[in-house]
């Protein structure tokens, strides 16, 4: 059973499983492999082994405050059962089943509200991979035949190839551009849409590196800038001040350092771009702005995750 959570927790951090919802499923499921392999026989030593693997989960990707909001809802529901071991260990499977079905409703509802929003726009641009854009482009071209996506390739491990592949699999034709190039197509560009790994209080946006540039550029142009996110990406921290804190990944996901004496390499995986560059969170609640967006989280409860 560690073996397998272990192997989880390496293709989470070695980027095998990525974007914020393959990283919270992921980490929901090796909480299932717990719940369904552990030899504890008591419930004390089982929660103890499911605190001591959530911790393990989330540092792989500090900068994914869905995965931390996952695990601490299950952990609630942990808290308010007084089950034994054999009851505690049926709760958790329920909770991850009833997890990835809820995940699965947002996604489709997401897919319809921001299909519906783009379906009007033949050019569309996207950063990185963002499995709700994926979805949210599909849908648009059936409503709206003919989409065109640009998709950035995403420096420094090119997952914006992994977007350009299924959206062309899907039958959008699709350009792919370096990153650099952003401002030389905005003028082309009729709506931008990526993924986010955390919204703050504010309602600023953090995702992939670049994010903020592409917001800053389509602003000029006059270009609309959106966000496909479940609200479960908020993250609770910020409402007392915490900053998401960026992660660092290896320098040798963009060159050798060592070819390089004397040069500091630094490769930040996310960076935040401020509410006021961004149109509107697509979300499974529909499009709102992002100065609304912390009413719609409270009238949910999702900060008293905390
Ligand atoms: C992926 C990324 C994605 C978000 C959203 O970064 O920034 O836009 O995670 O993805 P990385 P999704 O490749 O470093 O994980 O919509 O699938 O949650």
């Amino acid at each position: 059973m560690q073996r397998e959570v272990e192997r989880i927790r390496k293709d989470i951090k070695r980027l095998r499983i990525q974007g914020a919802r393959n990283v919270a499923k992921a980490a929901m499921a090796a909480m299932g492999v717990i719940a369904r392999k552990s030899k504890a026989e008591s419930r004390e030593e089982l929660v103890n082994e499911f605190l001591v693997a959530a911790d393990e989960l989330a540092s792989a990707r500090p900068t994914e405050p869905m995965l931390r909001n996952a695990l601490r809802a299950l952990f609630a529901h942990m808290r308010r059962s007084k089950g034994d071991v054999v009851e505690l260990r049926k709760l958790v499977e329920k909770e991850e089943l009833e997890y990835f079905r809820r995940m699965k409703r947002d996604e489709e509802r997401i897919a319809e509200y921001g299909g519906r929003e783009l379906s009007g726009s033949s050019v569309i641009l996207t950063h990185c991979h963002s499995s709700s854009v994926v979805s949210i482009l599909e849908r648009a071209n059936e409503l709206s035949k003919g989409m065109e996506v640009i998709c950035t390739e995403t420096r420094p491990r090119f997952q914006g190839l992994i977007t350009a592949k299924e959206l062309s699999r899907a039958g959008l034709k699709v350009t792919l551009i370096v990153d650099s190039a952003v401002s030389h197509f905005m003028k082309d560009v009729d709506a931008v849409v990526v993924g986010a790994d955390a919204i703050t209080a504010k309602g600023d946006l953090i995702n992939k590196i670049g994010t903020c540039g592409i917001a800053m550029i389509a602003h000029e142009h006059g270009v609309g800038m959106y966000s496909a996110a479940e609200t479960f990406k908020f993250d609770p921290l910020t409402l007392w001040g915490g900053i998401e804190r960026i992660e660092e990944r290896s320098p040798e996901e963009i060159t050798n350092p060592k070819k390089l004496k004397g040069v500091e390499v630094r490769n930040p995986a996310f960076d935040v771009t401020p509410a006021r560059y961004l149109t509107a969170y697509i979300t499974e609640m529909g499009v709102i702005t992002p100065q609304s967006l912390l009413n719609v989280v409270m009238r949910e409860g999702i900060e008293k995750l905390y």
